[in-house]
């Protein structure tokens, strides 16, 4: 059975546009993910109580006939195959792979929550999937709601724009 599944990937270390292609790149190696759209690329103030530099960040609409925890360690090995250019150097991770949603499913393990439970709280997630989820009104509706509620106030600039594009 063939689902759908929607991506937030973000990176504010070394080459970030670099990275999104990079993670890209080996997410669609594998043969059981169908990506079906990619964000604008968004340059986004840093969420969270760590002074860091501004992220890049991409929301991705996908179909699969993998499973969510399939799909789950797939992104860990896409990390995992990033990070490890890093560790060379001591550094900290360079991208970070999160399921937002899942076929509309809730899922409460351990391991993996979906729908992601900080979503609402980060406007860099909603507004590259409100892109990305065009053809699901279920999702759009959903979206939606959690930008008109959201109290993040964080800002969230859409780079293609200004001709910046991965
Ligand atoms: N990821 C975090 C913490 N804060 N802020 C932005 N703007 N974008 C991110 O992807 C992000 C963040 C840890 O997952
Ligand atoms: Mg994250
Ligand atoms: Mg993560």
């Amino acid at each position: 059975m063939i689902r759908r599944a929607y991506l937030s990937i973000g990176t504010n270390i070394g080459n970030r546009c670099d990275n999104l292609q990079r993670a890209l790149q080996l997410l669609v190696k594998n043969p059981a993910i169908q990506l079906t759209a990619v964000s604008p690329l968004y340059q986004t103030e840093p969420v969270g109580p760590v002074k860091q530099r501004s992220f890049y960040n991409l929301g991705l609409a996908l179909n699969t006939s993998l499973t969510a925890l399939e799909l789950l360690d797939w992104c860990h090995v896409v990390e995992q195959s990033l990070h490890r250019r890093r560790l060379i150097h001591w550094g900290p991770r360079t991208i970070d792979l999160d399921i937002i949603f899942y076929q509309h499913q809730v899922i409460e393990l351990p391991r993996l929550v979906v729908p992601h439970p900080e979503a609402a709280n980060r406007r860099f997630v909603i507004q590259p999937l409100l892109d990305v989820s065009q053809d699901d009104p279920q999702t759009q509706r959903q979206l939606e709601l959690m930008l008109k509620q959201t109290r993040d106030t964080n800002w969230v600039h859409r780079l293609d724009d200004q001709g910046v594009t991965i």
